[in-house]
């Protein structure tokens, strides 16, 4: 077992590990872990602090650097407190074990390992080029805070962000169909900018079929930031209808699962590089995921608006009694777990930790 404070760590080493862990859930969750660093002088002043905002921005060692330096710091000689081992590679940024060197580092104190093989390990050449590290400082709490991350790993799938938007009474249609608009403009501009987070975006065939979305991640201005790799994320579409051949979402960067099948649609993406899937319903295939116990967490937008007898946002569930209901717990990391957004409220939700 890791110890809290393994010896050899400093009192201001430990008081920067909690201050790394407060940033580090500020982070974005998706396709990478989220992780906090701050930069301490041999005398323990804090020189600047960093995190990581998601794929594709930096990494919390190189913010925490450039913080330092941007607040007039030289960075050579001093310690780099950090909630998880420096990677040691190149995947949409580059090596933070070599940003430290380069830097003149002095030490490094890291909570947890990167499970995560192709990154893992930065601590070797660090240690080789005669950094001192030292690991496991508060190793259990950035554990904790990835912990559905970690487990992505595992099972080889991408992290999956559920998106609902519902009425009050959890509906997401009135009882002749009629679903536009549930939420108002501010609550659907926020659901494209989730959108534009993730690597693909999924539907099943019942929604393609009903709204015909394009699923392009489009701000406010009504610019699109897609179709296609690179300029979007993937629009993906499972289930066993045809999708019609002039439907919005076809197109560069669009892919079919002919398949009811979450786990085989997971293990395709995860084959072909997604790593960070938006799943946008509607009801059945957002029930087939919660079901599955694959959603990491769940962006809920509600209207105050009462439906009545339409559809129900998550119709088959499976849950028998109280007892084996699935519990969710308010999630501050990426921004407060409660937004207004007009009329409308936001409720960012993971997993409770003390689900059955
Ligand atoms: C760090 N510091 O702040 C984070 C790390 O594609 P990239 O370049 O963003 O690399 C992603 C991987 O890097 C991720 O899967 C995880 O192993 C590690 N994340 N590492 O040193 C950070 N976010
Ligand atoms: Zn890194």
């Amino acid at each position: 077992m890791t110890t809290t404070t393994p010896p050899g760590t400093t009192t201001a080493e430990g008081a920067a590990m909690l201050r790394a862990l407060e940033l580090a859930a500020r982070g974005v969750r998706g396709a990478n872990p989220l992780v906090g660093a701050v930069l301490l002088a041999p005398d323990g002043a804090v020189l600047g602090e960093g995190y990581h905002r998601g794929a594709g921005t930096p990494h919390a060692e190189p913010a925490a650097l450039a913080d330092a330096r941007a607040h007039g710091h030289d960075p050579r000689g001093t310690t780099l407190v950090v909630t998880l081992e420096p990677c040691n590679h190149t995947g949409r940024t580059g090596p933070c074990s070599e940003a430290v060197l380069a830097a003149g580092g002095g030490r490094v104190a890291y909570a947890a390992d990167d499970v995560n093989g192709p990154a893992a390990g930065g601590a070797q050449p660090l240690e080789a080029a005669g950094v001192q590290c030292v690991r496991g400082l508060h190793a259990e709490r950035s554990r904790r805070l990835n912990e559905r991350w970690t487990r992505c790993l595992a099972e080889q799938r991408p992290f999956v962000t559920l998106k609902s938007a519902q009425s009050l009474d959890g509906r997401v249609a009135a009882s002749d169909g009629s679903s536009r608009w549930i939420t108002g403009d501010d609550a659907r501009a926020d659901g494209h900018r989730i959108r534009a987070l993730a690597d693909a975006v999924l539907v099943g065939t019942g929604t393609v079929l009903a709204d015909d979305p394009r699923l392009t991640a489009r701000p406010r201005s009504g610019e699109d930031t897609g179709p296609g790799p690179g300029s979007g994320p993937l629009r993906v579409v499972m289930g066993h209808t045809p999708v019609p051949a002039d439907a919005a979402i076809r197109g560069e960067g669009f892919l079919r699962f002919i398949t009811r099948d979450v786990t085989e649609v997971l293990g395709e993406l995860h084959g072909r590089g997604v790593r960070h899937l938006l799943v946008e319903g509607g009801p059945r295939i957002a029930s087939a995921f919660l079901r599955a116990g694959v959603v990491d967490e769940v962006f809920s937008y509600v209207a105050p608006v009462l439906l009545g007898d339409g559809a129900p946002a998550f119709p088959d569930l499976g849950v028998g009694t109280l007892a084996d209901a699935p519990r969710w717990e308010l999630d501050d990391a990426g921004g407060p777990a409660v937004v207004r957004l007009g009329p409308d409220v936001r409720l960012h939700l993971r997993p409770s930790s003390t689900a059955p």
